[in-house]
């Protein structure tokens, strides 16, 4: 048996099924990025809402490949979210989706379905590169997906074209804009989200740049759950305890977050009562948990990745981890503006905590993906910050200097690293060399996708970047962690 609407009422007993009639909902939201955080998050809250409320199920959207729309489509869209801790827990489908696009095999009928007036957002997870920014954050117009959606307007493929294209289509028919909201691990993500599309609209129609500017809402919002990629295991597992066939489940931890400003001129579902916090303004929020969880994750997949750790959790476990990341938390936290009523040094305890789950199966090469992507916003913004207090950050030094040798590609067993990124090219060529191990921190720090020109020209930086370098190098990832890091 394969899991579909039919199948539902045969599934084993246990299993939780959506709490509302998945064929009588309709598409009150475009979602860009249908992939397994998406899936695991968003369309998890909303699902738990649809009961109170059908309006609001969501069209998924894949910017390319059809591989999670033709898994989907045979078990009416429906999958299994299967939450992990080492404790049994019975599996939930969730049934938030009213069908799958494929953006690149029909833009002009996505474009039609999002200017539907039926949709009042458009919300989106498609990863930090998703958004063809270049030095300094701001849109790339040499991308090469920006370029293509320029010379060829009718079928736009990048997000900020999307956007554009189907905001456009809203304006010229006199329907009020949809709300964007984006979910990805950037700062100020909603803003941010919102400046690309001014900056695509602003190269093809001025006026439309004007009009995005001032009447669309993109609210910011801090979404949190860890979800590893699904696995043939996690596939095999979950038929078992279905009793169906599922082509696409999906696993993440039980803890969830998501903090969300209230910005919504259209409405919105009421995520609130599924435990979405609403907030007026998210970046305390964003900060808190970009430096404090995806920095420290970012600093454990590369030692990890250098080390033979294939998993958070075994990197989490090995000597000397535990008490770098918290130093890592706790050097990064003077940074922060902590959100009222958050006990910081609680969020750290939890943090670590939810990374040595050892039913997840993070990998560390996963997390290790498109560094040039990431770094900014979860070490490198903290370390400006410290330099700016007079402080010089040993740990973020360490994390920094781990990605450089994880960069040139070869593990501390001589194994070989592949680099997936979309600076690839440049990063190995500048984390290689030549020159001293500060020429070589130099070189990285000047890579314009990073925005870091001004720590490439800080001393005491670089000092701290190569002497860690050097460190690795000499005594391995494991060697470093021996001292908790603090080796000399
Ligand atoms: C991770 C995140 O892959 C990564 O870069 O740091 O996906 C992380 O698991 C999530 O942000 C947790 O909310």
């Amino acid at each position: 048996m394969r899991l579909s609407r039919k199948a539902l009422a045969h599934l084993a007993r246990g299993v939780a099924r959506p709490g509302h009639d998945p064929a009588a909902i309709c598409t009150g939201i475009v979602h860009l990025g249908i992939g397994a955080f998406h899936r695991a998050h968003f369309a998890a809250y909303t699902d738990a809402v649809l009961g109170c409320d059908p309006r609001w199920g969501i069209l998924g959207v894949s910017l390319r490949h059809a591989d999670v729309r033709d898994a989907l489509a045979p078990q009416d869209f429906l999958y299994t979210l299967s939450l992990r801790d080492g404790s049994a827990r019975a599996p939930r489908v969730i049934g938030a989706h009213t069908g799958i696009l494929v953006a690149l095999e029909d833009p002009a009928a996505l474009i039609a379905r999002m200017a539907a007036s039926e949709v009042a957002i458009v919300s989106i997870t498609v990863t930090e590169k998703g958004y063809c920014r270049g030095a300094g954050g701001e849109l790339d117009a040499t991308h090469p997906d920006i370029a293509s959606d320029l010379a060829a307007p009718g079928r736009p493929k990048s997000v900020p074209g999307l956007l554009a294209a189907a905001l456009a289509a809203r304006r010229r028919s006199g329907a009020a804009p949809f709300t964007v909201v984006c979910c990805d691990n950037l700062s100020h993500n909603g803003a941010m989200t919102g400046r690309i599309v001014s900056q695509f609209a602003a190269l093809t129609e001025p006026d439309l740049a004007e009009w995005i500017a001032d009447e669309v809402s993109f609210p910011s919002s801090m979404v949190d759950r860890i979800v590893p990629a699904t696995t043939a295991e996690d596939r095999a597992e979950i038929e078992a305890a279905l009793g169906a066939e599922d082509a696409w489940p999906v696993i993440a931890e039980p803890f969830t977050q998501w903090v969300l400003e209230d910005r919504f001129p259209l409405g919105r579902p009421e995520w609130e009562a599924a435990g979405v916090t609403l907030v007026a303004d998210v970046q305390p929020w964003e900060e808190m948990k970009l430096r404090l969880l995806n920095g420290s994750h970012s600093a454990i997949a590369y030692l990890g990745q250098l080390a033979g750790w294939e998993t958070v959790a075994e990197a989490i476990a090995a000597p000397g981890m535990v008490s770098l990341v918290a130093a890592l938390m706790a050097e990064v936290a003077p940074t922060l503006s902590i959100p009222v009523d958050v006990d910081v040094a609680g969020y750290c305890r939890a943090v670590l905590a939810r990374f040595a789950n050892p039913a997840l199966k993070h990998r560390t090469a996963q997390i290790a993906t498109d560094g040039s992507q990431k770094l900014p916003q979860r070490l490198l913004q903290p370390a400006r910050a410290l330099l700016k207090q007079g402080y010089l950050p040993g740990r973020i030094a360490l994390a920094v200097a781990a990605f450089i040798r994880f960069c040139q590609g070869c593990a501390d067993d001589g194994s070989v690293l592949p680099l997936s990124d979309p600076e690839a090219a440049s990063l190995r060529a500048r984390a290689s060399g030549p020159g001293t191990s500060a020429d070589i921190v130099r070189g990285v720090l000047e890579l314009p996708a990073l925005g870091t020109t001004d720590l490439a020209r800080d001393e005491a930086f670089v000092g701290a970047v190569a002497t860690a370098l050097e460190v690795l190098a000499r005594s391995g990832a494991q060697g470093v962690l021996g001292d908790g890091g603090r080796k000399k």
